[in-house]
């Protein structure tokens, strides 16, 4: 039994077609309808549409990412009724259309984040890189945020200003952008106003509040999922602790147990991404894959070396901290378990090959999304060709 092999795609308007995407491997996309607007129903017609477009590519489409939360539901602000009652009525149309996995996150304001979207690996490859002390210029220097000294350690700020007086305007610039005009899995892109207002709406809003704003979302939307066989898989906080003054409670183990302590509804369910949790030294990710398999309706495949605290840069799939491997030999064993194939993309990739001469967006181009696919198919295949009983063709 083996996992459902998928890519994302952003739609009509992804520089990646849905041709590329087959001919990398996969069988599905995971797609989401990034034209409408942040909190909008997704109607009935618009989902068909896009599956039969999807289909008539021999492709499937299972999985959403992502339908998002809007930050009135995660600030539990004026209109948190409205919102909710949109999302449950997105939720019925998807079910509709036999889609049965929907991927989600809780970070307020942001979606991923990161501080270089062009490091160069030592083969000239591109990857994706975070490191504090950047993020740190941008807080305490661009965004200048009240307050926000208080966020980190001493000799990071003195870095992080000498930093900041080495750069030009376009290294500023590009620094502002990186963090906060949206990457291509995010929903929203700001300015820096825009930026600072939206930070305003979580004022007064530390962790155990947003843990609390969260487990009322789930507990408004997870029995009328139940009943409709879908399953909401919360993706975790990217990277997996607080930044610029947001609180992050979907970062740790035990962040998701207590979700699912508080909320057992089968459809509360986890996008287990090993790149987001992975940028953690103390998250044990072969130990989730165990302990939180039941959960895990979805997976990012995805490593990332570790470089100290508070930096790390998205390696090649088998290479960085995932213990790649031993996830999916972990996976193979929940799958059997449970009877169950999983779906699982290789979240980013490196920009690679021919695409670096092409614009693409960053995580998001074709040729190292499908070395990863290729390189997690070909591990996968291993495993279940070793676990298989002698003389079936495994
Ligand atoms: C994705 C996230 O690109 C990525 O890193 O894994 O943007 C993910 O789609 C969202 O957080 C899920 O809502
Ligand atoms: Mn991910």
């Amino acid at each position: 039994m083996l996992m459902i092999h998928t890519m994302r795609w952003f739609g009509p308007s992804d520089p990646v077609s849905l041709r590329d995407i087959r001919q990398a491997g996969a069988s599905e996309v995971v797609t989401a309808l990034h034209e409408i607007a942040n909190g909008a129903v997704w109607p009935c017609e618009t989902i068909r549409a896009r599956k039969a477009m999807i289909e008539a590519a021999g492709l499937g489409w299972t999985v959403v990412e992502s339908l998002p939360v809007p930050d009135a539901i995660k600030t539990r602000g004026a209109g948190w009724e409205e919102m909710i009652d949109h999302y449950r009525a997105s939720l019925a149309n998807l079910a509709a259309c036999g889609i049965r996995t929907v991927t989600y996150n809780f970070m307020p304001v942001l979606d991923w984040t990161r501080t270089d979207l062009a490091w160069a690996m030592p083969d000239g490859a591109l990857a994706l890189r975070f490191e504090l002390e950047a993020a740190a210029v941008f807080d305490m220097h661009v965004l200048r945020r009240p307050g926000a000294e208080r966020d980190y350690p001493p000799d990071l700020l003195t870095s992080a200003e000498r930093r900041f007086h080495a750069m030009d305007a376009i290294e500023r610039d590009r620094l502002q952008r990186t963090v906060i005009a949206g990457l291509p899995g995010s929903e929203e892109t700001f300015t820096l106003d825009q930026f600072r207002a939206a930070l305003a709406q979580y004022e007064g809003i530390d962790a155990e509040a947003l843990r609390a704003n969260h487990i009322a979302f789930l507990e408004a939307v997870c029995p009328m999922a139940d009943e409709l066989g879908i399953r909401l898989v919360v993706h975790p906080d990217d990277p997996p602790f607080a930044l610029f003054g947001l609180p992050r409670v979907v970062s740790t183990e035990d962040d998701v147990a207590a979700l699912f302590d508080r909320v057992p509804n089968p459809s509360n369910g986890l996008c287990f991404c090993a790149g987001s949790f992975g940028a953690r030294a103390d998250n044990d990710l072969p130990g989730m894959i165990q302990r939180l398999g039941s959960r895990i309706g979805f997976l990012h495949l995805r490593s990332v070396q570790r470089e100290g605290d508070g930096v790390f840069h998205e390696a090649a799939h088998l290479e960085g901290d995932a213990e790649m491997v031993e996830l999916v030999s972990r996976i193979h064993a929940l799958q059997r378990r449970e009877g169950r194939s999983i779906p699982m993309r290789p979240d980013h990739g490196h920009q690679m090959l021919d695409d670096l001469a092409k614009t693409t967006l960053p995580g998001y181009s074709l040729l190292g999304r499908m070395r990863g696919l290729a390189e997690l198919r070909g591990v996968e295949r291993g495993i279940a060709h070793r676990a298989a009983p002698e003389h079936s063709p495994g």
